[in-house]
């Protein structure tokens, strides 16, 4: 089986100029072997080969909307007009959770390079007196309001192979802090391998691929392919709420928010903060060419960003914190065709690898392109997507980096 796998697999390859990570192959033995053909086998080559093409051997000309203008957001406080609008949302929302149609969303399948924690970033003792780690966290507050609903909150988990396994371990020996097990739905998003600037994907190691994450955007289709969706539906979830896994002041649920995004019929809302500056490091709501989205902090041309009102306040004053809720049909809808069709996200990193003499190679400068898809770029494909003011104090500081800005130091 292995030697037949092989065959089709090495033609596969070389068709789509691919045929080098078998280098090593015959010379490994039996268990590397189905390894690295596992590890083959859970990819798409075919769309691998228009990845490389399109993403990876020429830079895509980004081509920046035409027309960005700042995006219009429902305010934290309701004035006079929207007063009993956000009355009805709140009662919306809180029938929603009664009726258990809600669940809780983690994305939680990075790295977690920066703040140079060795272990899934859920872990990390972030509290300031009683050390709590960021798993724990949300796990309180998702069954306090299960409790006062009075309907459990089911909890799916997004993973990745990078920390899939010490994650579930994690959540027993805390007794999943105190949740019933069989309300948390762990699963494991998709795996990206890294390519050379000339479109070779790198191996590890003689037996391995160069794989890291697919992006957070990944979770879109890691809900549909590991039956996530299916429990949902078999649950009669209607709606997800969508939170990080480094932010420790979230409100996992949030019914106003909740109410207001399910009382307009949305596909998927938003909450957004005015920005601590014009450069702080979160994506940007805005009205592209006609169509709310989030251009992310390192894509939006700072002469843009600096750009004042004659107030003297930012124009594009409307920071994306990751948080969003979806509802199922949404997601249902962007796996009809089997393939997610969200863009492609181009980084150039330092990625260690074996060169075709078996070398171990450790690159002193970025030698690689790793792509990965961005949740927030669904927000356009949704029908009358909405953003929700939130407040920074209440419900955004997230624990990024090991020292400064957004670090545990700061949050705590
Ligand atoms: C993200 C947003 C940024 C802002 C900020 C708020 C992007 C590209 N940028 O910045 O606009 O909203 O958050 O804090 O999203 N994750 C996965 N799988 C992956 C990659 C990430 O689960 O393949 C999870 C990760 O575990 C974490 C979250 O996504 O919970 C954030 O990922 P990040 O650290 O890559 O995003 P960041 O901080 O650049």
């Amino acid at each position: 089986d292995l030697v037949m796998a092989s065959t089709d697999l090495r033609e596969k390859l070389k068709s789509i100029g691919q045929g080098h990570v078998l280098r090593f192959f015959d010379a490994l033995e039996s268990a590397r072997r189905k390894s690295l053909l596992h590890q083959l086998q859970s990819l798409d080559l075919d769309s691998l080969a228009e990845l490389a093409d399109e993403y990876v051997k020429h830079k895509p000309t980004a081509a920046l909307p035409k027309e960005i203008q700042p995006a219009k957001a429902y305010p934290h406080v309701p004035d006079e007009s929207l007063r009993e609008f956000y009355q009805q949302a709140q009662t919306k929302g809180r029938e929603l959770l009664h009726e258990g149609k809600v669940a809780a969303f983690l994305v939680a399948g990075g790295q977690g390079t920066r703040l140079g924690y060795d272990g899934p970033k859920g872990e990390f003792p972030v509290t300031p007196i009683r050390n709590k780690p960021l798993f724990q966290v949300f796990a309180e507050q998702l069954r306090g309001h299960a409790r006062d609903f009075g309907r459990v909150i089911p909890w799916y988990i997004m993973t990745s192979d990078v920390n899939d396994a010490p994650t579930r371990a994690f959540f027993e020996r805390h007794h999943h802090f105190g949740y019933d097990s069989k309300d948390i739905f762990f699963f494991q998003q998709g795996m990206m391998p890294a390519f050379s600037l000339d479109g070779q994907l790198l191996l590890a190691d003689k037996d391995s691929l160069a794989l890291s994450p697919d992006g957070h955007g990944g979770s879109l289709r890691a809900l549909h392919r590991s039956g996530a969706l299916a429990d949902m539906r078999k649950r009669g979830i209607e709606h997800l709420s969508y939170f990080q896994v480094d932010n420790p002041l979230v409100h996992c649920i949030d019914p106003v928010f909740l109410g207001l995004h399910a009382l307009t019929g949305r596909e998927m809302s938003s909450k957004t903060i005015p920005k601590a500056g014009a450069l702080e490091k979160v994506g940007n709501f805005v009205i592209a060419d006609g169509v709310l989205q989030v251009i992310e902090y390192s894509d939006l041309p700072e002469s843009l960003a600096q750009q004042k009102n004659p107030d003297g306040s930012l124009k594009f004053n409307a920071g994306s914190i990751a948080i969003h809720a979806l509802s199922m049909p949404f997601i249902e809808r962007l796996n009809e065709s089997g393939q997610l069709k969200l863009p492609w996200h181009r980084a150039e990193k330092k990625v260690a690898y074996v060169d075709q003499h078996g070398k171990a190679i450790k690159p002193d400068k970025p030698n690689a392109v790793k792509l990965e898809q961005f949740v927030f770029d669904a927000i356009p494909l949704a029908r009358n997507a909405i953003v929700y003011t939130t407040d920074r104090a209440e419900e955004f500081s997230p624990v990024k980096n090991a020292e400064g800005a957004d670090s545990p130091e700061t949050c705590r």
